[in-house]
């Protein structure tokens, strides 16, 4: 196996070498349960556990391996140890649930993010735009794919709508009955280059993976009714190498996907403009005396529609910075523990 092919680059190669001491080997994580990780490297696929010292060291799920992750492993008789984690170029991640807020990575060193949206009732332009957010803070250049054009009537009507939102960012209409969708796909695709796959279940991420590999290497939904097995939706994230060069990672469909990045404010530059002009530093555009935004809003300039988003937003905002600061006091209080020492208050 040439490890090219998985993408080890330069980039990759410098950081390796500067840990290696001449006994670990470099292994792309191709997928993983709780205990073991399948890897490649240039001996094909094998499995490997995590060394003790990643165990103790790593205080959040985000310092672990994850599906896509360039990693090192030292090879001792027919046993095989991850002993580092290479630092990733780009790191595809959601917020957590749980009382931990944390960041789940859900891929590595993923070049571009395919988020599939489907032409029907999965149509949902907020949802897109989340997602679209979501794939530009992971560093990974995002592709909008709006599949099951054959379900949809007027899909240039749509095109048109995400096109709006979407800036440079390139967007296509495809079907699993379309020939020609398959070549719109491997037009992104090339030796060393990763793309992974996003948006709700049902959408079609899996056949559309299905259509690159040429086979029929991911269940889909429709495979399983076929047997009467019910709805077989994806369960586990894997890196898949394509025959005519590239890797594609297939998710599970996210119910909700909440974004690890505090972002930037969207659309709300006017309201953040003229809130220097309020009265209070810290007006929150309600019933201070003296705000600019109201103003603004009784005159027409700003929407009432907006404001109350931007409120929205910005209760969300602070809630997420909350819970970050209690998941780091959590996390620290943890470390503390480990180190023996009584955690400070
Ligand atoms: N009409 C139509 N159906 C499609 C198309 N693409 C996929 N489907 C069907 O949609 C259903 C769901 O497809 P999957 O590929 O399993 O969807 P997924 O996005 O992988 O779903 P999860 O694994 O649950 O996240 C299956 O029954 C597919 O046959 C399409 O372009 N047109
Ligand atoms: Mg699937
Ligand atoms: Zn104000």
């Amino acid at each position: 196996m040439d490890l090219k092919i998985l993408g080890f680059d330069s980039h990759f190669k410098k950081l390796f070498n500067s840990i290696d001491d001449g006994t670990l080997v470099p292994a792309r994580v191709v997928s993983h349960g709780r205990k073991y990780y399948s890897v490649i490297c240039e001996k094909g696929v094998m499995q490997a556990k995590l060394s003790g010292a990643i165990r103790f060291n790593s205080l959040s799920s985000s310092e672990l391996p994850e599906v896509g992750d360039w990693v090192a492993i030292s090879i001792r008789g027919d046993k095989s140890y991850i002993t580092a984690i290479l630092e990733r170029k780009t790191c595809f991640s959601r917020r957590s649930t749980g009382n931990v807020i944390e960041e789940q990575v859900i891929s590595a060193n993923v070049d571009i993010i395919f988020i599939v949206m489907s032409l029907d009732s999965n149509y949902n332009i907020k949802r897109l735009q989340r997602y679209i957010s979501t794939a530009v803070s992971s560093r990974a250049m995002p592709v909008i794919i709006l599949n099951k054009a054959d379900l949809c009537e007027d899909a240039e009507k749509a095109v048109r709508e995400v096109a709006g939102l979407a800036g440079d960012i390139s967007v296509l209409v495809t079907s699993s009955k379309d020939p020609s969708t398959v070549k719109k796909l491997k037009s992104f695709m090339k030796e060393g280059v990763t793309a992974a796959f996003t948006g709700s279940s049902g959408v079609g991420k899996s056949t559309l993976i299905n259509l690159l590999t040429g086979g029929e290497t991911r269940k889909t939904a429709e495979i399983s009714s076929s047997v009467n097995k019910g709805k077989h939706t994806t369960s586990s994230r894997d890196l898949i190498i394509l025959p005519d060069g590239g890797m594609v990672i297939d998710t599970p469909g996210m119910r909700e996907l909440q974004s690890w990045a505090l972002e930037e404010d969207e659309g709300f530059e006017k309201i953040n403009e003229l809130s220097a002009l309020c009265r209070f530093t810290d007006c929150r555009h309600g019933t201070e005396p003296g705000c600019a935004v109201k103003e603004a809003v009784d005159n027409g300039d700003i929407s009432a529609i907006s404001l109350e988003m931007w409120k929205k937003q910005t209760a969300e905002k602070n809630e997420l910075a909350l819970q970050k600061e209690r998941s780091v006091k959590i996390l620290e209080k943890r470390k503390a523990k480990r180190s023996g020492k009584p955690a400070c208050k």
